[in-house]
């Protein structure tokens, strides 16, 4: 009898290390959970959506209010395929083309005026710039630095 004892006893000892396994593996995924948000901060809400839609990433530009000019003089983005949302709220048209260091224009969205429209880009890493077509707008300011990484 004092063997079952002794076997119960180390049942409820394993059954206890269990416990301790589970609450410090939960304690684990949070701290994960933490640096994805810490992630998700520096690369942008798009970083996440690309994790479910291969390597897809979303750049938004937007005009200022008024004048010719965007709302950033600068953005960010992944090397890869990445997608320009372009937002216009001005009844004037305009559009976004980005080029490359080397002046080359790698693409560009619609000219549109009040509203939005989306192109994609492939990027590689490196520093481009993205401008209005529009004849006089770039040189008025509608430019900005858009930084690859
Ligand atoms: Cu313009």
């Amino acid at each position: 009898m004092k063997k079952v004892a002794v076997a119960f006893v180390l049942v409820l000892a394993s059954l206890a290390l269990v416990a301790c396994g589970g609450s410090s593996s939960s304690s684990s995924s949070e701290s994960t959970g933490g640096e994805t948000t810490s992630e998700g901060s520096a690369g942008g809400g798009g970083e996440a959506e690309g994790g479910s839609a291969g390597s897809a990433a979303a750049l938004e530009i937007e005009t200022a209010s008024t004048g010719l000019a965007y709302s950033s003089k600068s953005a960010t983005a992944k090397a890869g395929n990445v997608t320009v949302n372009f937002t216009n709220g001005q009844p004037l048209a305009h559009d976004v083309a980005i080029e490359d260091s080397g002046g080359v224009v790698v693409g560009q969205t619609e000219l549109i005026a009040e509203g939005s429209d989306s192109a994609e880009f492939e990027l590689k890493p490196g520093t481009y710039h993205y401008f209005c077509t529009v004849p006089g707008h770039r040189e008025a300011g509608m430019e900005g630095t858009l930084t690859v990484k």
